[in-house]
């Protein structure tokens, strides 16, 4: 077997930023093509700008670099998602459907697609939600997952092509900002603590919901595409837990660091988003077939946090 060539699409995105560097890390810099809409400054390594919605361009970048796997990142998010219905649909499945097609004609041989949370809707047990419950999802971007999901199935099934995939819960990292997610609070709280401004959180003060540390959201992507096939069971994608809290658990933390730290509760449509959401996940598929185990908790991340925006914060006032 040859070297593998990697394309990421949406590589200037949250997870995007951070994979990026990780997969550059294990499979050289010269095999890692990133890709998006434009390039973010001072990135290093090789780059394309590629709009996934035009075929052409997408298969000519992967002739172009002799891609073998691809992660496709890009879509449109569940909040903002919700301004424009019909073109977030057409976007977030007319990319995957591109990459899929690109894939089996252009020999690919492994693709990653990331699903969510979002797939699960208001029939579900909201603790330790199960793997394979009724998928009633409340937002068009959890419609476009749960579509996407029965899509990578298929091309599993029909054409052989190997995509695995993974619900991710919302992703909390110092490196890089979310947009448009329900769960971009708890990254944008932490910024507010390290700059000492108070914060004004769009979600009650109970609202528990999944979360992951970006590290293990990283190492589970690459365990999941790194295990052999036959221990991929599920071919639609992967219930995946990190930890679990609400944000009034996430600013006690927060407040043990930084005592005067202020925050006020102003939900807005995003409650309901987060509403129709799992409290916690059952993810022991994941644990019985590629052994997916997290190892961040709440403190854990919270003290990491705070140390690496202290860190970026103080860089950009000197
Ligand atoms: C969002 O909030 O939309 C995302 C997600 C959980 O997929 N972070």
């Amino acid at each position: 077997m040859g070297i593998d060539k990697i394309l990421i699409t949406g590589a200037g995105g949250q997870l995007g930023t951070v994979l990026t560097k990780e997969l550059q890390k294990k499979y050289g810099l010269d095999n890692v093509v990133a890709s998006d809409l434009k390039m973010k400054p001072n990135f290093e390594g090789c780059f394309e700008i590629v709009d996934v919605t035009d075929l052409h361009a997408l298969k000519k970048c992967v002739l172009k670099h002799k891609i073998t796997q691809i992660y496709h990142l890009v879509a449109i998010l569940s909040a903002k998602g919700e301004a424009d219905p019909l073109r977030t649909w057409d976007i977030n499945m007319k990319c995957l459907f591109n990459v899929l097609e690109v894939s089996r004609l252009c020999n690919v041989n492994k693709v990653f697609y990331p699903s969510s949370i979002a797939v699960f809707g208001d029939e579900i047990e909201m603790d330790n939600t199960p793997q394979s419950p009724n998928l009633t999802p409340l937002t068009v971007y959890g419609m476009s997952k749960v579509a996407g999901e029965n899509w990578v199935n298929y091309y599993y099934k029909r054409y052989g092509l190997d995509v695995r995939s993974i619900r991710y819960p919302g992703i909390i990292g110092y490196q890089s900002m979310p947009g448009g997610g329900t769960t971009d609070y708890a990254v944008d709280i932490y910024h507010k603590a390290v700059k000492e401004e108070p914060f004004s959180c769009f979600l009650e003060a109970s609202t528990q919901l999944p979360l992951i540390y970006m590290d293990d959201a990283i190492r589970a992507t690459i365990e999941l595409m790194d295990a052999p096939a036959e221990k991929i069971k599920i071919r639609t994608a992967y219930n995946l837990a990190g930890l679990s809290c609400s944000p009034e658990e996430l600013y006690a933390t927060i407040k043990n660091i930084y005592p005067n730290f202020e925050i006020t509760y102003k939900p807005d449509f995003r409650q309901a988003i987060a509403d129709s959401w799992p409290n916690t996940i059952d993810d022991s598929s994941a644990k019985n077939d590629w052994n997916w185990k997290p190892a961040f908790d709440l403190e854990t991340m919270t003290q990491i946090m705070i140390t690496a925006l202290k860190k970026e914060y103080k860089t950009v006032t000197v």
